[in-house]
């Protein structure tokens, strides 16, 4: 995946030094696009290991229309876990010690960074445990799943954007209006956090599907690779769908940004030599919607090990 290495490296070489929400301060680059072509094996990382089952699981989550990180919980997967707990330290609801700032803090201070995983842990079983808890700070607000699969229309209509777009790729499939839009204007002050994933538009040529998705800030080091092997696979389930081949996918980020404290971390990873690309299997005849995280696998993944990072939030 020289694509990945090549933006790392534009971005060191050529990126400005930023403040930004977090407070952790990034090095980034507007405006990069970068180019998989499917056909030639699935785009996973292999210069760290990428945990392909959280990827499938929050896909099959965004596809499932579900914004309520106990799904994710209950299938082990942690990574909306921050945004889902932000909201319940900021409520009445909470007492205990002082959740300001928590990401920050953890990544700066080892006896915070223990308080605050007893306190995710007990979160956590609770969101598990406690139904009227779940239903409350589990969610997330009108994020990917609702506006994927039930964006609300000024006439009061419910829109599924994601089984329009699979049906004009079946019956008009030159279309140019193959799009997918996670942003609406009306609901971003409503969401446990903006969409970093705008929008994304399907392309059918010679019975191959492509997909660009226009990404406005993307975390390169944490997010980037998962951003990757989800649209990737994506493409894959929508191809399938439509009973059509793989073609590409096409990256466009917006604020591509590599946070201060990843720099020791990339610069391993760029130490590293490539490995083959893996391949996707989906072992089920399901359709689209029916699918389990257990039926999407890959093969012959053999990656350099996992390379930790603090995430921002
Ligand atoms: N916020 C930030 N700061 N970066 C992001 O990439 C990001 N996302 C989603 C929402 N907000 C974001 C969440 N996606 C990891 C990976 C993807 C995430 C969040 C976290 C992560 O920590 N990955 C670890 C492994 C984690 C584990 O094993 O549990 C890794 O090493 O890859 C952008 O979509």
């Amino acid at each position: 995946m020289d694509q990945y290495r090549n933006l790392c490296e534009t971005i060191l070489s050529t990126g400005t030094t930023k403040e930004d929400r977090t407070g952790t301060g990034t090095i980034s680059v507007f405006g990069y696009q970068m180019r998989f072509n499917l056909s030639k094996g699935f785009p996973l990382l292999t210069t760290k290991r990428i945990p392909f089952r959280l990827v499938v699981s929050e896909l099959l989550w965004f596809l499932q229309g579900d914004t309520n990180v106990r799904t994710l919980i209950k299938q082990r997967n942690s990574i909306w876990n921050e945004w889902a707990f932000e909201k319940w330290v900021k409520s009445e609801d909470y007492s205990g010690p002082d959740m300001n700032d928590f990401g920050r803090r953890a990544a700066n201070d080892p006896e915070f960074a223990l308080i605050l995983e007893g306190k995710m842990n007990e979160f956590c079983q609770q969101i598990i445990d406690d139904d009227d808890f779940a239903a409350t700070y589990g969610d997330l607000g009108p994020v990917y799943g609702k506006q994927w699969r039930s964006w609300a229309g000024a006439k009061g209509e419910i829109i599924d954007q994601l089984q329009n777009v699979i049906h004009s790729i079946k019956h008009n499939p030159n279309s140019r209006r193959h799009i997918v839009s996670a942003w609406n204007p009306s609901e971003v002050d409503e969401m446990a956090l903006p969409p970093c994933h705008t929008m994304f538009q399907f392309y059918v040529a010679d019975g191959k599907l492509s997909c660009q998705l226009y990404q406005r800030s993307a975390d390169v080091f944490l997010g980037v690779p998962f951003n990757i092997a989800s649209y990737a696979l994506l493409t894959h389930l929508i191809a399938r769908e439509c009973k059509l081949e793989v073609g590409e996918f096409i990256h466009t980020l917006g604020d591509a940004h590599l946070y201060l404290n990843h720099m020791d971390q990339v610069e391993l990873q760029l130490s590293r030599s490539e490995k083959t690309l893996p391949e996707l299997k989906i072992n089920s005849t399901k359709s689209l919607f029916e699918l389990v995280t257990e039926d999407i696998t890959v093969e012959n993944y053999d990656p350099h090990p996992t390379i930790k990072a603090p995430i921002a939030v």
